[in-house]
């Protein structure tokens, strides 16, 4: 189904289907207890009070972490009144705007040292919808890895970007898969969903990339590792409040990280973090 929405199009050429029937049920107990959505934010404050009741009414093994950038707007502040009000909250401030890619790896850092088993990325502008939680919960069950795929089995489900964006996006991923042969249908998505494995082998302090490529280095990474990723599908809506962060200087670091990932893993410098190294804590007593 294509349609026009006022000067932006809408593209979904199917409605996307349940995901839980891509994965099977098993009956040994789960192995989550505990999962860590870490949610970035830079002058998010019209959003976060929506989103963090939006998330957390998904499964009461949901934690969050806002990961906050001194934002302008007083997004912080807020974040902190949240967490005080509620405790499956925690909130981390940096000092000022040092990009999507860190801030992930300072969540990922806090999230390992006080061993949550599951970490899930999310975006607070409503691109990722909530309601896809529990499908990364059910898949993470079978994969180390699952990416919320926007251009899954040929189809394409985002909803309200200009076309251009679209295309630039879609391309990306062509472009990503060409150079790095990563077996992904959206290697550039940030709704993704890791196992503390992951995170505690990969070298995070390795991870080179902020912005778009960030997504695209984390799962080459994993897969290079030999983890398992899986991909859902995921209805990506551009958001309605707030404005992008996306920038040209975003763009020109992912054409050519790309060629560094294939060339660092041709010399074999993709390593693990060393056992025992200080980026492996271990697991929560
Ligand atoms: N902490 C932190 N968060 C950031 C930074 N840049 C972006 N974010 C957050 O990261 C998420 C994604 O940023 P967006 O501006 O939506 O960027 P995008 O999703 O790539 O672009 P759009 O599709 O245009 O929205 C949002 O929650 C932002 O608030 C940053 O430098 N630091
Ligand atoms: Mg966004």
């Amino acid at each position: 189904m294509w349609g026009v929405s006022g000067a932006r199009m809408l593209y979904i050429c199917a409605k996307v289907p349940p995901p839980t029937s891509r994965f099977k049920h098993n009956s040994a107990p789960p192995l989550l207890q505990r999962a860590l959505v870490i949610v970035p934010t830079y002058n998010e404050r019209e959003n976060l009070p929506r989103l963090v009741p939006s998330i957390l009414s998904r499964d009461a093994r949901l934690e969050i972490l806002v990961v906050d950038d001194g934002s302008p707007d007083g997004t912080g502040a807020m974040a902190d009144e949240i967490a005080a009000a509620e405790r499956r909250v925690h909130v981390i401030h940096r000092a000022g705007k040092l990009g999507l890619g860190t801030a992930y790896l300072a969540g990922f850092a806090w999230g390992l040292e006080r061993g949550y088993e599951v970490f899930v990325q999310m975006d607070a502008d409503f691109s990722h919808d909530p309601a896809h939680l529990p499908h990364f919960l059910n898949a993470i069950e079978d994969y180390d890895l699952v990416l919320g795929s926007r251009y899954l089995e040929g189809r394409v489900t985002v909803v309200n970007w200009p076309i251009a964006r679209l295309l630039l996006s879609y391309y990306a991923n062509v472009y990503a898969r060409w150079v790095t042969g990563l077996p992904v249908a959206d290697a550039t998505g940030g709704f993704k969903c890791f196992r503390r494995e992951v995170l505690a082998t990969l070298d995070l302090a390795r991870v080179e990339s902020n912005g778009y490529s960030f997504q695209i280095e984390m799962s080459f990474r994993a897969w290079k590792l030999g983890f398992r990723i899986g991909e859902i599908p995921i209805m990506f809506v551009d958001r309605d409040l707030g404005e992008s962060k996306m920038s040209k200087s975003i763009v020109r670091e992912a054409i050519w990280r790309v060629w560094r990932l294939r060339f660092l893993s041709a010399f074999g410098r993709l390593r693990s973090a060393r056992p025992g190294s200080p980026a492996i804590p271990p697991p929560a007593a």
